[in-house]
This record gives C-alpha cells, structure tokens and sequence, in this order.
C-alpha cells in the first residue's frame, strides 16, 4: 500500500549520491541528503517516543515551532511530517500575546523554541497543556537536538493518507483573531509536483534560501521545490542583499518577496555579468511593481516570473516559465500580472451578488483545486463564509483575468496591509490601540512605501481631555506585538472621517499620508 506522506515523496526525490551536499549555509557547514534523512528520522523518531495523550478530536498531535531560522529547523519540519505530526510554523517576531493566543488555540502537544524564550513560551505552552517544550537554537544547541541524539536514525514515514493533516499555517483575521489554515499532505504534495515542472525545474538547479522559514514563500514553496528536484540549497540566515548577489554565480533559481528584489536593485555589484548563470528569479507574497521588473530586466537581463498565492492555497497562479501552450506560443513572463491560473487550480471572477463576471472585469477572486486547504483549524463557521456552495474558496483578493487568461490583482476586499511580504490586520492593532489608556478610537491604514510596498500608518483619536503622545503609543504597542505590525508613523487627530452609515473611510485616510514615505 502507497504511503501518501509528504516526506516520503520528498525522500524519493533525493539524488542517489547521498553524500552530496544537500545545503550549504553561509556560516560555511555543509549538510548532505544523508544528514537530512538521518537528523529528521532522529527527530520523528523523538517525538514518535513522546508519551502524549491521544486526542480527542482525533487529528494527530501538533508540533508549534518559533525557531529562529536554521537547517535543524527545517529538519524539525522534516522530522514532524516523517511521525506523522502536523507541524505549526510560528514568526519569530510573535511576542507573548500572540504566542499565547496561537498555543492557546492549537493546543500543540509540543513546542520549540529558542532557549533565550523558553522562560515566557515554556510557562505559556504548559499552561495551554502542552507536556513537552524543547528549545533549538540557530547555533545547532538546545534540548530538542539534545534529546534526538539518543535516537534511532533510521525511521519509517508514518502512514498518512492525501486528506491528512501536514500543516497548520495562522493567518490573521479580519476581526483581529487569527485562523489555522490546515494544509494536508495532498495539498502540499499537489503543489510542489505540479510546480516542478511548472517551473522547469532542471538537474543541476541550485536555489538560495533567503526567505524565513515560517510562511508558505519560504517553508513551502522553496524547500519543497529545491528537496523534490534534489537539488542544492545555498542557505541564507538572514536575507543581505549583498550576501545573496555575491551567491548568484553559483546558483541558478531565487525567490523572494518584492521588498528583496528592491534591495539587491540598490546594490551596485548587481549586473548582468553577476547574474548570468542564473536560470529563474520568481516574485510574490506582494504585489511587485511594474518598475522593479523593468528595472531587474535591464539590470540582469532576466524576467522575473511572478506568482500569486495564499497561506490557504499555496500557489494558485503563475506566469510562464516557458511558452505555455494552453495559452498560446506566445504567452510570456507579463510584468503587473500574476499570470495564469496554475495547471488544476480552477479559478473565476465574480461579483457581490455571486454572478460570474466577463474577462476583463474586476471583482473578487475565487479558486478551487487540490491545494485548496481543507479549512479553518476549529472554526467551522469561518470556514462556511469563505467557501461558496460550489466549493471554492473566496481569496479575499480583487482582480481581474483577461481574453488571455492572464490575472492581475487590482486590491483586496479584507482589510489588510502587506509589509514587506507580511500582513499585517489593521483590526488587531486598532484593538491595542483602543484598549491604551486615553484612545477613544483608531484607524489603521497602508500607505505606499519605497522599500517594504506598503506600511501601516495609525492615525489615533484622543479622549476628550487625555494627552497622547504618538511615540509613547507607538512604544506601547511595540512591546505588544510582532515589530512589523507597529505602524511606522502615528498621527492624533480630531476625528476619522465617517460615511453617512458611520463607516470610517479609510480610501481618506489612505488618501491623506500617500505621500508619506513616497513623492507624490
Ligand atoms: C522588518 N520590519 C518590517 C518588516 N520587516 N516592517 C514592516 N514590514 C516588514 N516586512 C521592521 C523591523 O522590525 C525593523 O523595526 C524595521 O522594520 C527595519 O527592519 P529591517 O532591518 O529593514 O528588516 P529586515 O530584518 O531586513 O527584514 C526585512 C525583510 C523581511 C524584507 C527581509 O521582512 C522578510 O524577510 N520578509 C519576507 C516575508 C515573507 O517571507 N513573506 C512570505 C509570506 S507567504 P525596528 O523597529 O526594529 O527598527 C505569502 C504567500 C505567498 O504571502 O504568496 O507567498
Ligand atoms: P498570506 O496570507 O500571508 O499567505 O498572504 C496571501 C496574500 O498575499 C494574498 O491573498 C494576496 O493578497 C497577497 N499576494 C501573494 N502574492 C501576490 C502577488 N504576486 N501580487 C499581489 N499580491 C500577492
């Protein structure tokens, strides 16, 4: 009988040599397949021996993971799909409050995280009922690696069926509480195999690694890409543009957010020259403007390939790698496009009233197909809204497809502002700022921004007779939450502008600090 676990797909796809080098990383280790297959059996091997409780709702134990960006994590990743555990990636950035919120919610059997938070995330995680905290550090120590060291290492992947649970992904809401997307492993597997190709992937690719390893971009789309075509990674800690353009000679694929493509644009060491061995740089998480795929392609003289995806989707659309012949011969890489709808993904406009609209009409962006995800982590409710009765899911994005079958994003209806490829929900930092001593209320809105696309600005409404201070607000909510939340500029003003239904305007709002970071 097959096994449909993600990892062992991944497993079948390792290059017969397995003393090759798997991953390089710029602190000068190498990792071969064999270390990748021996350390994550390890790991599954540990938390296979873990004495948890079975639970009741049936779905196999999660494992919640705020690490700071290595190859054991990525390994921990590996070693979860192997038991059989549904692993929960968390931002490194989340502070006490959003931990709590996501332990609280998930109750993972297990968390990891970094020895300096174990003190705050251990009291939280055992509060919640979790039994077993490990910590990992980006330096190889910890208790997790500790403990894995006594372990067998050799494994056999736990049986997992197409509709299993691989992956809980927290993506925030629109009412300020955050929603697990769950992925399973046919969601994750349909993906990446279709992808494979999709992309050409080739023998002999080499990726750099430069996105954090906690959303869809860097976890997904990345590793998998790179462990389907055992191909090498060139690992990158943090993202230096300077770092990543003096790699690019050894390498042949990147992705990144647009926020990575401006920065390496900066440096002047980027050229054609530099970037002649490359094979494909591909875009997204954020829309990427018109101008810095004409400005890569005079640089480098490559066409960034843009692509379009969810935490609850994965990829749903692409622009060509190479002439795509649904589409005609001629069909090409179309820079303020997101591409076309990806081979299985379904995907429809459609109006508020549920109707279908033509090509080249904009209205609210629908898909379905196999890496659709199943819904959200115990929110049946939630789930219900965002899925039409015919099954597909409402992105919540606003575009529109034309004769051609290209899709191109105009804007979203959730009231949401991407940051340098986070998003970032105005209703959960407006709740901070309301709750502060002398807020009567807030608004939240992005505004253009040369290096991140879009950031938050907050324009606060005192309490008749409080005294605010913007930098003491910002300070307050700083010490709350995730960094790129904070707005990057704060503004008292004496009341938000509100339709005739009391509906605060924000297209004003947004209007009024457009020029804020960018010339008008
Ligand atoms: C950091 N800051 C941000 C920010 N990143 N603020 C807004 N938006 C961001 N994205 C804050 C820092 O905390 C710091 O605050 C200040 O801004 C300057 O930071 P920096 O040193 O310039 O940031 P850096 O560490 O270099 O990080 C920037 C970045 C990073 C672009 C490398 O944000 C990043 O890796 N983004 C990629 C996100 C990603 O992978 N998204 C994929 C989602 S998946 P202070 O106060 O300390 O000065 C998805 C689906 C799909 O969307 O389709 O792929
Ligand atoms: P996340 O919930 O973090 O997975 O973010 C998904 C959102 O990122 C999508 O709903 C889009 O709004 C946005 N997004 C992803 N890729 C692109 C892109 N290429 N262009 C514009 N927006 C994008």
């Amino acid at each position: 009988m097959s096994n449909d676990n993600l990892f062992a797909a991944l497993r079948a796809a390792f290059p017969a040599d397995l003393d090759s080098v798997a991953v390089e990383t710029d602190g000068g280790l190498a990792y071969s397949w064999r270390d990748l297959d021996r350390a994550s059996a390890m790991i599954a091997n540990l938390l296979q021996s873990l004495d948890i409780p079975r639970d009741p709702t049936g779905v196999p134990p999660r494992v919640a993971v705020q690490v700071e960006k290595s190859v054991e994590a990525v390994l921990l990743y590996l070693g979860a799909l192997r038991a059989g555990f549904v692993f929960l990636p968390l931002n490194t950035a989340y502070q006490s409050a959003e931990i709590e919120y996501f332990v609280g919610n998930a109750k993972p059997a297990v968390v990891v995280c970094t020895g300096r938070n174990f003190p705050w995330v251990s009291q939280l995680a055992f509060q919640a009922g979790t039994r077993h905290v490990f910590t990992l550090n980006d330096d190889r120590s910890g208790s997790l690696l500790e403990r894995a060291a006594h372990c067998s290492d050799v494994q056999t992947p736990a049986r997992r069926g197409l509709d299993d649970l691989a992956a809980i992904l927290y993506t925030s809401g629109t009412t300020g509480r955050s929603k697990g997307a769950m992925l399973s492993h046919g969601n994750l597997l349909s993906n990446a195999v279709m992808l494979k190709d999709y992309w050409g992937w080739q023998p002999g690719d080499v990726l750099i690694h430069a996105l954090p390893i906690f959303h869809v971009h860097g976890l997904f789309v990345a590793i998998h890409g790179a462990l389907l075509n055992g191909s090498r990674m060139l690992w990158h800690g943090k993202f230096d543009p300077k770092a990543v353009i003096a790699d690019l000679p050894r390498a042949t694929v990147f992705m990144g957010v647009p926020t990575l493509y401006v920065r390496m644009l900066n440096e002047p060491a980027l050229t054609q020259v530099q970037a002649a061995h490359m094979r494909l740089f591909i875009s997204g998480s954020a829309p990427l403007l018109i101008e810095t795929f004409n400005d890569w392609k005079t640089r480098t003289g490559h066409t960034i390939l843009e692509r379009y995806g969810m935490s609850e989707t994965i990829m749903l659309t692409s622009n060509p790698y190479r002439p795509d012949a649904r589409y005609g011969d001629q069909a090409e890489r179309r820079g303020g496009t997101v591409g076309f709808p990806l081979p299985g993904v379904s995907l429809r406009v459609q109006d508020e009233a549920g109707q279908s609209l033509p090509a080249g009409e904009i209205g609210g962006i629908q898909v379905k197909g196999p890496n659709v995800f199943a819904g959200y982590w115990q929110m049946p409710e939630k789930t219900a809204e965002e899925f039409t009765a015919d099954g597909f899911f409402k992105t919540g994005d606003v575009g529109q497809q034309d004769a051609w079958g290209y899709v191109t994003i105009v804007g979203r209806s959730k009231d949401l502002i991407i940051s340098g490829g986070y998003n970032v929900y105005p209703a959960e930092i407006e709740g901070y700022l309301n709750d502060m001593p002398g807020v009567a209320e807030s608004a939240i809105v992005g505004v253009p921004h040369p290096d991140f696309g879009e950031v938050g600005v907050a324009v606060v409404i005192a309490k008749p007779g409080a005294g605010l201070s913007p930098d003491q607000l910002l300070a307050d909510l700083k010490a709350k939450l995730a960094n790129f939340k904070i707005p990057k500029r704060c503004f008292i003003e004496a009341e938000l502008p509100r339709n005739t239904m009391g509906k605060v305007q924000k297209n004003l709002l947004r209007d009024r600090y457009k020029t804020l970071f960018v010339p008008g």
